[in-house]
Order: C-alpha cells, then sequence, then structure tokens
C-alpha cells in the first residue's frame, strides 16, 4: 500500500504465458481505472506474447526461465531477487505457472495476489475447465484470492461467474471464464491501488465500501 497519499501503488505482475490478465489490468490502469502503477512483468518463460505487448507498453520486463534452475528454492530467489528490484506494494500472479515454495511466500506474506481459473474451493490445481466439465457443474468461473503455502487455498478477494453450457469444450468453458477474469482481476487491482482489501484476523477479506464482490459475464 501507498505509504503517502499521493504515491502510486506499485505491481508487480507474473505470467507464463499469452498474459491477458496481465494486459486487462494495465490497460485499467492506463484509462484511469486502477490508480496503480504496473512498474514490471516477469515471466517464467522466455519469448511470452505477453511479455511483448508489456515492452510495447514502455513496462520494464525481464524473464526467470525456471527450466534454468535445479530447484524451486534456487528460482524462487533468483525471482524473488528481480521481484525486490522494482520494490512492489503487491505482486499479482495473473497465468503464473509455476508452484511457489512457502519461503517466497512468506516473502510477500499478505501482498501475492493470484486468479484461478475456477470457483474455489471447487476445483484447486490444474485443467480446471475439464474438471468442471467432469462434474457436470452448472456454474463456472475464477476466483481472485491471496497467495498462501497451500496450493488456491488463500482467502478469497473476489469472483466471477459463468455459465457451464450443454455443448462445452474445455475450450469454450476456458474463453468464457477468461472474459470474466478480466472484469475481476483489473476490479480487485483497483481496490488493492486504494488500499481497500483487508485480511481479517479470521482469514477472510473485507473490500471498505464493496458489498458485492461477486462478478457475472453479460448473459448468453
Ligand atoms: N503458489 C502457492 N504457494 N500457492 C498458490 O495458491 C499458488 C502458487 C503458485 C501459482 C497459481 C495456480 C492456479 O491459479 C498459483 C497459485 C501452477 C500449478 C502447477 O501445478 C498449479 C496451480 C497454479 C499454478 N504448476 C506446475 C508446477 O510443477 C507446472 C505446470 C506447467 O508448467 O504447466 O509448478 O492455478
Ligand atoms: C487464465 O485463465 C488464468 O486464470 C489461468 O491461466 C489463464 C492465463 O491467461 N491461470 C492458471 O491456470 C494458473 N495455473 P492469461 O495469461 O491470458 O492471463
Amino acid at each position: 500500500m501507498p505509504d503517502t497519499p499521493n504515491s502510486r501503488a506499485r505491481f508487480v505482475i507474473l505470467i507464463s504465458g499469452q498474459g491477458s490478465n496481465m494486459q486487462a489490468i494495465v490497460q485499467a490502469c492506463q484509462a484511469g481505472r486502477c490508480s496503480a502503477q504496473v512498474v514490471a512483468v516477469l515471466a517464467s518463460r522466455a519469448q511470452t506474447v505477453g511479455l511483448a505487448w508489456a515492452e510495447e507498453q514502455g513496462i520494464a520486463t525481464d524473464v526467470v526461465p525456471h527450466v534454468d534452475f535445479a530447484s524451486r528454492e534456487a528460482f524462487d530467489e533468483a525471482l524473488a531477487q528481480k521481484i525486490d528490484a522494482f520494490a512492489p506494494d503487491y505482486v499479482l500472479l495473473a497465468g503464473f505457472m509455476r508452484v511457489l515454495t512457502p519461503a517466497f511466500v512468506a516473502r510477500y506474506s499478505g501482498r501475492l495476489i493470484n486468479i484461478h481459473p475456477s470457483l474455489l474451493p471447487a476445483f484447486p490445481g490444474l485443467h480446471t475447465h475439464a474438471q468442471a466439465l467432469a462434474k457436470g457443474v452448472q456454474s463456472h468461473g475464477c476466483t481472485v484470492h491471496f497467495v498462501t503455502p497451500v496450493l488456491d487455498h488463500g482467502p478469497i478477494i473476489a469472483q466471477g461467474v459463468v455459465p457451464v453450457l450443454a455443448k462445452d469444450t474445455p475450450e469454450a468453458l476456458a474463453a468464457r471464464v477468461l472474459t470474466v477474469e478480466h472484469q475481476v482481476y483489473p476490479a480487485v487491482a483497483a481496490w488493492l491501488a486504494e488500499g481497500r482489501v483487508h485480511l481479517l484476523a479470521d482469514q477472510r477479506v473485507q473490500v471498505d465500501g464493496v458489498e458485492n464482490r461477486l462478478f457475472s459475464s453479460e448473459p448468453l
């Protein structure tokens, strides 16, 4: 959170792929819908589409290729060094595909946020859209949450819901979820930038002035 009322919150965004959530957050900041400044975009893989886009926006970028490191601890330490050089208030995972060690999570305790493509606590882990179709659920979506050492189990900040349709494939469902992700994550980014997101003692989240933290896609 900013130390003084006039300083903008600093975000570092971590990606592994196309980075469309990162783009949605950057665009919200550029349009004045989020008062933060995205100071760097870091990727765990080289040559991601998202990194090239961020560079075009004049944002600092770097790659920490996880394949170059012998252990998760070594990768996380290298990543943390790069992150800390930008002195962020918050570190946002946006399609970031590496599980982070407890030491990394502790280093950014209360400042590390993820977007997960399911309505947690349903379907943690990978292949969430295929998991949702296999269970026959009729609603699916995304969750923005604080990151804790237990994968996809941190306190929930906001969720976005979409319908599951009879003829859905994992790809079609993923695309529908992604559209609502692009609403939820920039909204949460704006709340974070304004210092309105609080982690309560019982591990639930409160957002000042926000009653409804459920977003939904346009009716289909
Ligand atoms: N780290 C911690 N400690 N806690 C969380 O909640 C985390 C996290 C790191 C990433 C994102 C998460 C998601 O939203 C996330 C949340 C990667 C995997 C995974 O198994 C699972 C969940 C998430 C991200 N990754 C494989 C691994 O071995 C690699 C998979 C691949 O490269 O395709 O790290 O879904
Ligand atoms: C998003 O759907 C995000 O929720 C998901 O990957 C996609 C990334 O899209 N994240 C994970 O699966 C994390 N394990 P993006 O790169 O275009 O933001």
